[in-house]
């Protein structure tokens, strides 16, 4: 289904026409009906004899009410704009035109109403006057059709012609995500809230569950109407009736919007936006705006800059492509409008829509990690559609995938990231070969990116055994350290093993002091690495070489198999070794998980 909606200066004949064409009143509110007048958006159904339809928005015309034509504005695809045959174009009628000229209009048809009250002769000269005064608008190429909605004429040739208009707009993209602006809210007894708005893309169902933004709260669709018949499922164009009896009706206005549940609001964007010749002169580097955006209005700053950002004082959603237009605060002239190229976050650039666009969207981000919400908002895409695009991406090798959060990047980017990180492991290790590896703090610091990003990447290469990370240091798979003749020979020095006194430990403090005081090149990476791997074991104060503990394990798990439990004292004459030095020792078994106290006891672990 499409939209067709009206536009035109007050008292024209738009509600005339629109019930002329349908049966339907559109003004249906009572003092709408009293006053002859349109104060608000009203809805017919247009209908055709081979089952075309079209849902038809009619807006008001007065100047007062140019917020409800504007909350209506951005669903129109065909618009019938009304000109009174005897006044001609009118100021509003120029001011709708350059409203919708921002819009989503694809054709325009003028109706030029009234023809009733024009005598036959003038007929052709108001015609051309129209034709000429909106030669500098939208509707410059568009048919006119001389109307009248009292006597008939000409109606069924418009008719036919909106029929064609119809047929012939390009068919909805069935993978766009929900996005349905509300413009009515309202109860009904026994059902709870009803929403209607224009569904502008993608698919709704009966027992969907979608979001209702900026309030963010998930909620059921009950059921589904089309122009008073319910139906299971509504597509792209369509005028819907919503009930959502899970959300109260006050938590609801005009501007609200029901979106697929990967949509989020925000309050940044980046737009597109072409200002009107004669604002020109009222924009400002900064410049107090109200921004119309599907069916809201909220007052926000049009940012002027390298690129141009639009900041509202409330979240909104909105997504890349969708149309808006501005006006000023006070006096409420219209400045202009465009698009929205992107939200307010760097590595998401503006993308045009299509199977190519994720890809592009990767590649463009660098090795900024793209979140699946953040893809399908970027592209307007749904989010399951994005995914399955994602995982063949994967599968393929074109795309890297990063878990907690899943995000993704594009695989050369990624590659050429992994080939720089085994570089610079390879240089490292050849100029330190008694290291562990690189920190990544040095790694962040020599690739110049962030140390949390670099961390997250690493993790990839890890899990795929491209790389090693033992002890908080990367290394190649490949790499093992190796300690300098000059080296092996210094810690041989400052911890001596001594076979009379096999359990003696150094002090640790001192050392880490002769090392710290070693001309000795890379001496303090060659200790880190002795502790890391466990040769060397630091027990409290005290310094053992790993053997030393290892022997010491062994003992006691002799001694307790043999005797069930070992007492401290026990332990000290086992090892022959002091007090001092026993008890630490001890506890760091417990701490291992290779002994467990009990009272003045000790078990092993595993006999427990
Ligand atoms: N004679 C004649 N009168 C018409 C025709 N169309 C509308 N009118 C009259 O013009 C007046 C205004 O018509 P509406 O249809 O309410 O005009 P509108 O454009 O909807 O007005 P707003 O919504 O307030 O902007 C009404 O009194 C209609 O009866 C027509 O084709 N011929
Ligand atoms: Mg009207």
């Amino acid at each position: 289904m499409h939209i067709v909606g009206t536009a035109g200066h007050v008292d024209h004949g738009k509600s005339s026409l629109v019930e002329a064409l349908t049966g339907t009143n559109p003004d249906c509110w009572l003092e709408e009906q009293e006053r002859g007048m349109t104060l608000d958006l009203g809805f017919a159904h247009l209908r055709f004899d081979d089952g075309t339809e079209a849902g038809i928005v009619d807006v008001p015309g007065h100047e007062r009410f140019l917020h409800n034509m504007l909350a209506g504005a951005a669903g129109m695809e065909v618009l019938l704009l009304v000109v009174d045959a005897n006044e001609g174009v009118m100021p509003q009628t120029i001011e709708h035109l350059q409203i919708l000229r921002y819009l989503n209009v694809q054709r325009v048809v003028v109706a030029l109403t009234k023809i009733d009250l024009v005598a036959p002769h003038e007929q052709g000269a108001a015609c051309r006057r129209v034709h000429a005064q909106l030669a500098d608008t939208i509707a410059r190429d568009a048919y006119i059709f001389a109307v009248s909605s009292v006597t008939g004429t000409n109606l069924d040739l418009l008719k036919r012609f909106l029929q064609q208009q119809l047929a012939s707009l390009p068919p909805r993209d069935p993978d766009a995500p929900v996005y349905l602006p509300i413009d009515r809210v309202f109860t009904l007894p026994g059902r709870g809230t009803i929403v209607t708005g224009t569904l502008m893309q993608g698919r709704l169902a009966a027992g969907d569950t979608i979001a209702v933004q900026p309030a963010a709260q998930n909620v059921r669709v009950r059921s589904l109407q089309i122009f008073g018949e319910a139906r299971e499922v509504a597509t792209g164009g369509t005028r819907v009736a919503l009930n959502l009896p899970g959300i109260e009706r006050e938590a609801l206005t005009r501007g609200a919007v029901v979106a697929d549940r990967s949509f989020a609001a925000r309050s940044e964007f980046t737009v597109r936006f072409e200002a009107l010749p004669h604002a020109q002169a009222l924009l400002h580097r900064r410049t107090p705006v109200r921004a119309y955006i599907g069916s809201a209005e909220v007052l926000g700053t049009l940012v002027a800059g390298a690129t141009t950002s639009l900041k509202l004082r409330e979240p909104v959603l909105a997504f890349p492509g969708v149309r808006f237009v501005l006006r000023r605060v006070s006096p409420k002239t219209l400045l202009g409008g465009g698009e929205i190229v992107a939200f307010e976050q760097p590595g998401v650039p503006a993308q045009d829509r299509g199977n190519d666009a994720i890809a592009a969207l990767l590649a463009q981000a660098g090795l900024e990690p793209q979140e699946l919400g953040a893809l399908a908002f970027a592209a307007n895409v749904r989010e399951d559609v994005v995914k399955a695009q994602l995982d063949a991406m994967v599968e393929h090798g074109t795309a890297v995938a990063l878990a907690r959060p899943a995000a993704y990047l594009d695989a050369e980017v990624f590659a050429l990231f992994a080939s720089r990180v085994v570089n610079e492991l390879e240089a490292a290790h050849e100029r330190e070969p008694w290291a562990m590896g690189v920190t990544l703090l040095i790694l962040s610091r020599t690739l110049g990116l962030a140390e949390p990003l670099v961390s997250r990447l690493l993790t990839v290469l890890v899990d795929d055994g491209r790389i090693a990370q033992r002890h908080g240091y990367y290394a190649t798979t490949a790499h093992q350290p190796k300690l300098s003749a000059e080296q092996r020979a210094f810690f041989e020095r400052h911890v001596p093993f001594d076979s009379a006194a096999p359990f003696l430990p150094a002090s640790f403090d001192e050392v880490a002091s002769q090392v710290k005081a070693s001309p000795i090149a890379g001496i303090g990476k060659a200790f880190d690495t002795l502790l890391a791997r466990g040769i060397m074991v630091k027990v409290g104060d005290a310094l053992y070489r790993g053997t030393q503990i290892e022997r010491a394990h062994e003992y006691v798990e002799e001694f307790i198999t043999r005797n069930e439990r070992m007492t401290m004292a026990e332990f000290r004459d086992l090892l022959g070794t002091s007090r001092k030095f026993a008890v630490p020792l001890l506890e760091w078994f417990d701490t291992r998980g290779i002994t467990v106290r009990s009272g003045d006891y000790r078990m092993l672990r595993r006999h427990k």
